[in-house]
Order: structure tokens, then sequence, then C-alpha cells
């Protein structure tokens, strides 16, 4: 056995081992497809493989209308335009910075509610001290695809009167209490983004059950045009294209198998690092459906190395894990230079993002390559205060 990379040994993967490596389908299919649309010399703008790609969505979510647009941000921005939302909306710092981005991109406050240590979802007991009269939403994460507080949260939105959003980017294919995400509050926005489990390069979509709120939804994806030369309503470009869709149609017939790789990747992480000291794999609800597309874990304060040195050992070796979502939203700018003192409002979102990796998974990572990557986690956790040392003394 030769030593560690970060001390000087040959890293155990020649070439870098991605966290968010794009699942690909049936690649004769998605040429077909794209071949079709040039064919019909219909390249965007409310195309049928869109339509096609909505139709599809609202069918395996059970959500009246699926609005396809052109990423998972675009879909944020347009949803809580949609729902009317200004003022202040309470948001989880802990999560993908677009979260924050698209509430202070239309000049909406986002006021960062700590998170539970365990879900890692916004903590329902802190939203209600942080509802001020200026607060119209709650746009609430289903982080790594478990579940928000939903029955919480709606209670509590309905009885301030507040539009309650999901930001369902990671938990496509995911239920709770039986029912798919995409079903619950005013509305939840989906992400296909190349590194989704199922993605169509760049995507997103808003499900929603109410009638208003998607026609208005689909108005402002399309600059506001109600017809030719008629436009009743603000808007932008957040069209997808039938490229986009073409892949999204392909992804979502292999969306099964993708999952399955991902459970059965889960799976294998778990057998082997069960019993590493310092170290939990984040659990999901398997009473419920799941797209096992995250493999987190959390280092915690008896392990023999800290995530930071832990994830230095395991980039020398080309394993590419994400210390998602480090520094939390409120320590990136803007927020930073506008909240200065957030942090001190938010210390589980500080201790967890210290403390959590995200490990590769997707269907470019098999069995051999799990079992080196939590052999390395396994192996340099032992060796934790030798590595600890040599990396300190090389600083
Ligand atoms: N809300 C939440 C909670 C989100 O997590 C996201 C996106 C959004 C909203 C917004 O949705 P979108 O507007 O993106 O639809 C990546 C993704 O770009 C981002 O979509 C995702 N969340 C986030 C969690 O991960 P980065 O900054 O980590 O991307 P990057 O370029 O570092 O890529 C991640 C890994 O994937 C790298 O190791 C490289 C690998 N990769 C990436 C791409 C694009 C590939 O191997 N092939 C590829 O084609 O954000």
């Amino acid at each position: 056995m030769t030593d560690f990379a970060a001390l000087g040994g040959p890293p155990a993967f020649a070439e870098p081992v991605h966290v968010g490596r794009p699942n690909i389908g049936d690649r004769d299919r998605l040429m077909e497809r794209i071949g079709g649309a040039i064919d019909r010399r219909w390249l965007t703008n409310d195309g049928p493989l869109v339509r096609e790609f909505e139709a599809e969505l609202a069918a395996f979510v059970g959500a009246p209308h699926c609005i396809a647009i052109c990423n998972g941000t675009v879909a944020l921005e347009i949803a809580l335009r949609a729902a009317g939302l200004s003022g202040e909306v309470i948001v989880s710092p802990f999560t993908f910075v677009a979260t924050a981005h698209a509430l202070q991109w239309q000049e909406i406050t986002p006021v960062f509610c700590d998170v539970d240590r365990r879900t890692h979802n916004i903590d329902p007991a802190r939203v209600e001290e942080l509802i001020t009269p200026r607060t119209t939403g709650i746009l609430a994460v289903h982080l790594w695809g478990r579940p928000a507080p939903i029955a919480p949260l709606t209670e509590i939105a309905d009885r301030h009167g507040l539009a309650l959003l999901f930001d369902a980017a990671h938990a496509f294919g995911c239920s709770h209490r039986g029912r798919m995400i995409g079903t619950f509050g005013r509305a939840e926005v989906l992400s296909f983004h190349a590194t989704k489990v199922v993605n169509a390069f760049e995507g997103g979509a808003i499900a929603t059950a109410d009638d208003a709120f998607a026609a208005r939804a689909r108005l402002m994806r399309n600059h506001g045009f109600a017809d030719y030369d008629n436009v009743t309503h603000v808007g932008t470009n957040g069209k997808m294209s039938e490229v986009a869709a073409a892949m999204g149609l392909t992804s979502m017939e292999s969306r099964d198998d993708f999952i399955g790789v991902n459970r059965s990747n889960y799976e294998a992480y778990r057998a082997a690092l069960a019993g590493v000291e310092g170290l939990e794999l984040l659990p999901f609800d398997e009473t419920e459906r799941c797209n096992w597309q995250y493999v987190v874990i959390e280092v915690d304060e008896s392990a023999r190395l800290t995530r930071d040195e832990l994830q230095t050992v395991l980039w020398a070796e080309n394993v590419l894990a994400r210390r998602y979502f480090f520094p939390g939203c409120h320590r990136m700018e803007p927020y930073r230079s506008l909240f200065p003192d957030a942090a001190a409002r938010l210390p589980e979102t500080e201790r967890l993002a210290a403390r959590v990796l995200a490990l590769p998974t997707g269907t470019s990572v098999g069995a051999d390559e799990i079992a080196t990557v939590a052999d390395l986690i396994r192996r340099a956790l032992m060796d934790g205060p030798r590595l600890r040392r040599e990396l300190r003394a090389a600083s």
C-alpha cells in the first residue's frame, strides 16, 4: 500500500472523480429527438418537445401544471414574481446560493433562518420569530432531497397569510407522506441542471396546482406575451429550448435506472463506511420515494481529521468531494456585507457548513470507485494524527 497522495504518494485515481457527473441516457433517442427538432425547424418558444416534457413532468409529479423553464434559478425568480412576493422572505442559508440570489436579484430581502441540525432543513421553530410586517413569504429548500418540514411551515404560512414556496432543486422524484414533491405549497421549483438526477443540460420547472399562478408564470416565462403583439405582464426570457427538452425527455426515460444506481451507490458507501469513528452518512427515509442523488457525510469533532483536512486528502487523490454548502449563503456576498452579524444567529448552519462533505455518486461512479473512495476515507481518518502533522509541516 503506497502513502497518501497528499504526502507524496501517487493519486488513487488518474482522472478526477467528480461529484456532479451528468447521467447520460439513451444517446440514440437523444440524437433522434434533436434531429426531429432540426427537421421541424422549431428550436425553442414552447416547442413540441417542451410541451411533451411538461406533460411527462406533470404526470410523474402529479401536479396539474408543470412549466418548463431554462434553469432552476430563473424558475425560482419567476415563481417568486408570480407569487407576488416583495419585502422580506424567510429562507434557509444552508443551500446553494441560487436560492438566496433569486430573492436578492428581485430586491426581496432574504431573511436567513437557521436550520435543524438533524434534518439540515429550515427549522420551523425559528421561522415565526423572524416574521415582520414586511414578510411576504417563506422559501424552504428540500435539502439533499429530504423534504423540508412541510406541515409546520404550511401551518405557519397559513396563520400569517404568507406564501409558501419550495426550492425542490434536489428533490425531483422524492415523496413526503406518500405524496410527490412538486405538489406542496403555492409552487415548487425543480432543477434539471446537468448535475441533477434527471437533466436537461440546463433546465428547471415550476410545479403548481394554482391555475392563476400557473398562467402568470407562463406569461412571465415569455416576456409577458399573451398573444402575438399583446403583452399583458412584465416578463423575462425563461423559455426552455427544444434541445434541452430532448435531453430532459431522454433523461426521464432512464430516470428509474439512474435512481437505482444512486441507491446502490449509497448502500455501497453505507456498508463501506459503517463504524468509521466521527463520521455519519446522512440517512434518508426509506419508507418514502427518494432519488438518492446526494451522498453526504458529516465529519464531527471526534473524527481524527477535520472535514477540511479530509477534503484536502481526498482532492490530492483526485476525489473531488465538495463542501456543499460552505460557507453558507450568509457568508457570501452581498449577504456578508448586508448582514454582518448573521453568523451569530445561525449556529446550526455554521456548524453544518464546517462538517459536511458530498461524495461522488451517479452513473459514472461504480462499485470499484466507491470501494476506493471509502477505503481512502477510512484509512485517512485512522491515520489522522500523522496526516495532520505532516500536512501542517508541509504547509
Ligand atoms: N436551488 C438549489 C438548492 C440548488 O442546489 C440549485 C443548483 C439551484 C437552486 C439552482 O438550479 P439551477 O439554476 O442550477 O438549475 C452545481 C450545479 O451547477 C447547480 O445546478 C447545483 N444546484 C449545485 C448544487 O451544484 P457547482 O457550483 O457546484 O457546479 P460545478 O461546476 O462545480 O460542478 C459540480 C461538479 O459537477 C464538478 O465536480 C464538475 C461536475 N460536472 C459539472 C457539469 C456541469 C461535470 O462533471 N459535468 C458537467 O457537465 O453547482
